[in-house]
């Protein structure tokens, strides 16, 4: 029996009652019954047409729902909903009734920024190197790829010479004067490939060069190969030799990046300076070596007592920096005195005599944009002193009292005429959660309504999702006209295009759109993207 033919009808029948109720007006209610009704019956029927996923998402439903309920808000509906109406989209646009619980891209991910004004290439690139799992931003503006450079710091640069206005040379320049010390792989591609533009694309920066017509797979590898030498080169300039963590040199170089990123996320960081007690009695009545030996395994056992995301600095003799991330500093106390304690019952020995080793800490957390760097290195190193004082083996915080957090605002507009996909998209931004920035996400079903909206003109910060074909006003002249308004400058604008529309994407990069993504997407992914897009606008 042909089961798709009546699987198509259930999600078809599906997608007609949640537009329905997706379309009422927020306040509106629905009766708790028909709810109920609703899920029931897709449990049911999916059952018989061996749809696994959807069968335990609706009895899941099911088995959530309040039996003295009478009515749902259509608010809360829509996110009780949510797992049914991913799993509708996902069936109509890829066929698939299964939720991944995988998603698509690593936090982590490499980021490969494409700069070229060949729009049918970029667009397959950006389709093949993101299959590697790769994020992919592309540009054909030079100006504005600059710009992005240096507020997403990728992994890996392709840069083609031939661009409008300013040739890929000078783009390199522009990033080298501002990145001397940053080890970003450049790849460039021309389709001059003679041993003159080589050359020149050496002597300016460039690491690589591919000719064009591009060899996908050969571009693969090279980059694949530049990512796994800088990850290697990363490591080996920067670890201490002796006690294999990050040296001094890193920690000088890393430190203004936790700030940085304190000043767009307002994530709380501390800083702890840890040093071993009465070391030089160690080194004196044990010998150098022996010393040595304290040394290492002290830095091994905070390092694999941390989390990954905390880093460990050689400071300097037998003095470390631990930098936690997102970490208040209650909790950085309550970290450093587990450390402390297991630390202290570690048992060295040397000719048969056992001994054991302390140390002390000092904490400060940055939790205000007003301290420098200097300052928070010099309290976190008066608490040392002060710990050192009390006694040693203890740690002691400092921080500033007055820490009240001012909430950033960031306003959140989704332009798009079908309803399923403006709840989806919704959803995917209620469940975001950015540190100290407050979403203001509204939804719009056309472009008039969306630029006649108080919403569009307030002067704050502005991420917009836009629609690029839609039935009253196109995408493309709702983008047009926020660029040409008094505040362009604070878009941020993600088109949302067709798979085989290559005019509508080179004309919403050229109208200046900052990223697009293809429909249909995947949720996962596409909530994983806008996830670093807001982190990253801060
Ligand atoms: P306190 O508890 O007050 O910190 O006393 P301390 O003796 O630990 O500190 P002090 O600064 O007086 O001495 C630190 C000693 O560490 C002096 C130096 O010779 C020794 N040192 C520095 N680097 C190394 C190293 O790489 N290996 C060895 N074995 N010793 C080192
Ligand atoms: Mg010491």
């Amino acid at each position: 029996m042909d089961l798709q033919k009546y699987i198509n009808h259930l999600f078809q029948s599906i997608k007609s009652k949640l537009s329905e109720w997706l379309s009422l007006e927020d306040g509106e209610t629905i009766l708790a019954e028909d709810v109920y009704r609703f899920l029931h019956s897709i449990k049911g029927t999916s059952g018989t047409l061996q749809l696994v996923n959807l069968m335990q998402v609706s009895d899941g439903l099911l088995n959530k729902l309040d039996r003295y309920k009478k009515e749902w808000d259509i608010t809360d509906l829509k996110t009780f909903l949510f797992p049914i109406i991913e799993l509708t989209y996902s069936h109509e646009n890829f066929n698939e009734s299964v939720i991944s619980d995988e998603p698509v891209f690593h936090t982590n991910a490499p980021l490969i920024q494409i700069i070229d004004d060949d729009v049918s290439l970029l667009m397959l690139l950006k389709d093949v190197l993101e299959e590697k799992n790769w994020i992919v931003v592309t540009n054909t503006n030079p100006d504005k790829a600059v710009k992005q450079y240096f507020e997403m710091k990728p992994d890996c640069l392709i840069l083609d010479i031939q661009l409008p206005h300013k040739d890929g040379f000078q783009v390199l320049q522009e990033i080298q004067e501002h990145n001397e010390k940053h080890f970003i792989p450049t790849i460039m591609i021309s389709i001059k490939n003679n041993k003159q533009t080589r050359i020149e694309a050496y002597q300016k920066g460039a690491d690589d060069f591919l000719n064009k017509p591009i060899d996908i797979q050969e571009l693969v590898a090279k980059i694949e190969r530049h990512l796994q030498r800088k990850r290697i080169f990363e490591q080996s300039v920067l670890i201490d030799e002796l006690t294999q963590v990050y040296n001094r040199k890193f920690l000088v170089e890393s430190l203004p990046r936790f700030f940085q990123h304190f000043n767009r996320s307002k994530e709380e960081f501390s800083i702890c300076i840890v040093d071993i007690d009465f070391f030089k009695k160690i080194n004196d009545t044990y010998g150098h070596l022996m010393g040595d030996k304290v040394l290492k395994e002290f830095a091994q056992y905070l390092k694999s007592h941390i989390r990954t995301l905390d880093m460990i600095y050689r400071y300097g003799g037998e003095e470390f920096v631990i930098v936690f991330p997102k970490t208040t500093n209650k909790e950085a106390k309550g970290r450093i005195e587990e450390l402390i304690k297991g630390f202290s019952q570690k048992v060295f020995s040397h000719n048969d005599i056992d001994f054991s080793v302390s140390f002390s800490a000092g904490v400060f957390t940055v939790e205000d944009e007003s301290v420098t760097m200097d300052e928070a290195f010099k309290r976190a190193d008066s608490s040392l002193y002060e710990a050192k004082r009390l006694g040693r083996a203890r740690v002691e915080c400092s921080q500033l009292v007055d820490n009240v957090y001012q909430k950033v605002i960031l306003n959140i507009s989704v332009v798009d005429d079908d309803i399923i996909i403006r709840t989806i998209l919704a959803q995917i931004l209620e469940s975001l959660t950015i540190k100290h920035v407050e979403l203001n996400i509204k939804v719009f079903e056309n472009g008039p309504s969306f630029l006649n909206s108080e919403h569009a003109k307030e002067d704050i910060n502005h991420f917009l999702i836009l629609d690029g074909i839609m039935p009253i006003m196109d995408g493309l002249e709702v983008l047009q006209k926020i660029k040409q308004s008094s505040n362009a400058h604070r878009y941020k604008v993600l088109m949302l295009t067709g798979r085989k529309s290559k005019n509508e994407i080179e004309h919403a990069l050229k109208l200046g759109a900052d990223d697009y993504v293809i429909k249909p997407f995947y949720v996962r992914e596409l909530k994983e993207r806008i996830e670093r897009m807001l982190n990253r606008m801060k």
